[in-house]
């Protein structure tokens, strides 16, 4: 890790230590957990959109159209089967958001990542925001019908048995296609996203009340959220953790911008550390 970016990470624990009270907004995407084995979308080489291409998909985001996925639903399996909540462990990042929580310095984490990892590392649902949605639901694409979780499961579970299965999930009133709730390219967020991103801005107007924002292993290029950072009030200090500078912090950065720029686990380690959190984090890890 370089020197630049520890004395960042260091700053903005020092930043913590002398506002006890401030809380903080986290914005996280998939590189937060490509430690935990779950490849993120765009990363070189290893990103899930370079092994999609051998799926002879016309362009590598069709896997999230909705318009691709009711004529061609088998690469959205193969991508579901890669990212499927239950076979992956919180990273340390996650963990160290846990401690967030149990030392009462948590606002909210909004997260573009469908893997569930948040909830799995104890984070309590009041303060999570799962922007591009999760697994936990399915719905048909077709007359919008609920299903339970484990209507889309067991079908990703014969497609993994046999990948040329031919049977998707569908559903029992229409015969549509039953789709998880995850959010497509050109489908709505949850309403909860807007409203709780309108009120946690709010909370910027305030010096008493006023977060500090740390954007983390997203490159900011999925609209609406890329904007999150962009809305984030010029009194409130915001800083970015992750391998590359990436959306706002490098189109229009501020001088007040904090910028670690490395692994989100090894950031989270001299965070914790100069928070006086390594035994808390050591804690955790050992029970996950
Ligand atoms: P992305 O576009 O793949 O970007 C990931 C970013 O994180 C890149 O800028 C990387 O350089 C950076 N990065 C990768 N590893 C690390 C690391 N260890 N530490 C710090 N930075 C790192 O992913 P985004 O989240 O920005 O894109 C939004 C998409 C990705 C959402 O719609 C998600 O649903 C989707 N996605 C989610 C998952 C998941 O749930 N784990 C996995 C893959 C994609």
């Amino acid at each position: 890790m370089k020197n630049n970016s520890i004395e960042a990470a260091k700053k903005l624990a020092k930043l913590l230590q002398e506002n006890p009270k401030q809380k903080v907004i986290f914005l996280v995407g998939a590189g937060i957990s490509t430690s935990c084995g779950i490849p993120d979308f765009r990363s070189p080489e290893t990103g899930l959109y370079h092994n999609l291409s051998k799926l002879n998909l016309p362009y590598a985001e069709a896997v999230f159209d909705i318009d691709f996925f009711e004529e061609k639903p088998r690469p959205f399996y193969l991508l579901a089967s890669e990212l499927y909540p239950g076979k992956f462990k919180p990273s340390r990042f996650h963990l160290l958001l846990k401690l967030f929580q149990d030392n009462k310095r948590l606002q909210r984490i909004y997260t573009q990542n469908i893997d569930t990892l948040e909830r799995q590392a104890g984070i309590s649902q009041e303060y999570i925001i799962e922007a591009h949605g999760s697994f936990a639901e399915n719905h048909c694409i077709n007359c919008k019908k609920i299903f339970k979780m484990d209507v889309f499961k067991e079908h990703l579970n014969k497609y993994q048995k046999d990948p040329s299965d031919k049977n998707f999930a569908r559903c029992n009133s229409c015969n549509g296609l039953i789709k998880p709730n995850i959010v497509f390219f050109g489908e709505d967020l949850p309403k909860k996203f807007f409203t709780t991103w309108d009120s946690d801005l709010e909370t910027m107007s305030e010096k008493e009340t006023r977060p500090i924002v740390i954007v983390v292993g997203t490159s900011l290029t999925v609209y609406p959220f890329a904007n999150l950072p962009t809305d984030v009030q010029k009194d409130t200090t915001r800083a970015l953790i992750s391998r590359e500078i990436v959306g706002d912090f490098k189109v229009s950065p501020r001088k007040t911008d904090i910028i670690i720029e490395t692994n989100s686990d090894d950031a989270a380690d001299i965070i914790a550390r100069e928070l006086g959190w390594s035994k808390q984090l050591n804690n955790l890890i050992k029970e996950h």
